[in-house]
């Protein structure tokens, strides 16, 4: 009977179909599932603090109201996601807790400081242009839930890339301050935007079998590079240098040869130990505790509902 499980969730995954919640799967499959949503849930969560930020300091009303929206929808992408990971089982309020006391990770873009306003738009362009890069491949990840998610968000992420690159565009037509602090922020945040991908595919743990299982798509190495070729003529259409000595089009291959990002540095910033990690965390626990009394108030209508026979 096991053997027959295995097997019909061995083929529904070779045919590109998808499994969805009631269907029987592997334990390391559901258990990979809730840690690389979560992961992901968690990281729109905390990916809300660098940019919002910078909302009570925007230069504009109309500039204000795009950051405010653009933040919202990642709080929006991190409840999507969060539910795609209780259809598995997990329970949402435990993660929140995982994600407190600091035992499940997040992305590692996101321990990195905003310093300027020129960060706002590089997000947009670099990290979100990471993301997509990273999600369009998961809107055919085998699990059914999850690449339904996965629709949504990226139609959401190409908005905000489009919005990042139209203020960069602007700001480059600016003053030449303006030029010097986009490309201020570029040199910044273009090495931790390729270690969003992951670790170099010679020591991900997790790959080969995400691949297998169809829960990835592509490897990380593979993911890295499809950004790379994707963000270069990006970067000559605004005007600004990647901060890459050895990033060059190799005709051979077909694509950019590109230097490799310090990886001492993205492990000790997954750790804990980069600029923001304590901050970060800090601020979402402070943020949880502030809205104990908005659950114990929803918990008390709940039961009362219950009680009078409403609900
Ligand atoms: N940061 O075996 P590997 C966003 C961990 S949200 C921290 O290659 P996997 C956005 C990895 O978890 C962006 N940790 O792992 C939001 C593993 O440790 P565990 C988030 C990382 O899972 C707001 C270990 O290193 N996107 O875009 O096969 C505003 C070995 O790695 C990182 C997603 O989560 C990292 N960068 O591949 C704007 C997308 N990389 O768990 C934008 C969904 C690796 O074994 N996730 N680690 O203890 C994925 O596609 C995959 O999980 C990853 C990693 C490619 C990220």
């Amino acid at each position: 009977m096991a053997d027959e499980l295995e097997l019909a969730f061995e083929r529904t995954v070779q045919a590109e179909a998808r499994i969805e919640p009631r269907d029987w799967m592997p334990d390391g499959y559901r258990k990979t599932l809730i840690r690389q949503i979560a992961q992901h849930a968690h990281s729109e969560i905390i990916g809300m603090q660098p940019e919002g930020n910078w909302i009570s300091r925007a230069p504009s009303l109309r500039r204000k109201a795009i950051l405010l929206a653009k933040v919202q929808d990642e709080a929006g992408h991190g409840l999507y996601l969060y539910s795609a990971t209780e259809t598995l089982g997990a329970d949402r309020a435990d993660l929140t807790d995982k994600l407190i006391e600091g035992r499940q990770k997040y992305s590692s873009i996101f321990n990195y400081p905003t310093l300027t306003f020129a960060d706002v738009g590089v997000i947009g362009w670099l990290v979100d242009g990471a993301a997509i890069c990273n999600q369009v491949p998961l809107c055919r990840t085998s699990y059914g839930p999850y690449a339904r998610a996965m629709i949504r968000v990226c139609k959401e992420e190409s908005f905000h890339q489009r919005q990042g690159y139209e203020l960069l565009m602007t700001m480059m037509r600016g003053t030449q301050a303006q030029r010097d602090m986009v490309q201020d922020s570029v040199n910044r945040w273009w090495w931790p935007s390729l270690m969003m991908f992951g670790p170099p595919d010679s020591e991900s743990s997790n790959t080969e079998q995400s691949m297998a299982w169809r829960i990835k798509r592509n490897t990380n190495d593979e993911l890295r590079q499809k950004f790379v070729d994707m963000t270069v003529p990006q970067a000559e259409k605004l005007g600004v240098t990647l901060p890459d000595p050895l990033l060059k089009w190799n005709e051979e291959r077909g694509h950019h040869d590109f230097g490799q990002p310090d990886w001492d540095e993205f492990w000790q910033v997954v750790k804990g130990n980069g600029v923001c990690n304590e901050q970060r965390l800090a601020h979402r626990r402070k943020a949880h505790e502030d809205g104990a009394w908005v659950r114990e108030a929803a918990e008390a209508y709940a039961a009362k509902q219950v009680k009078e026979g409403v609900a």
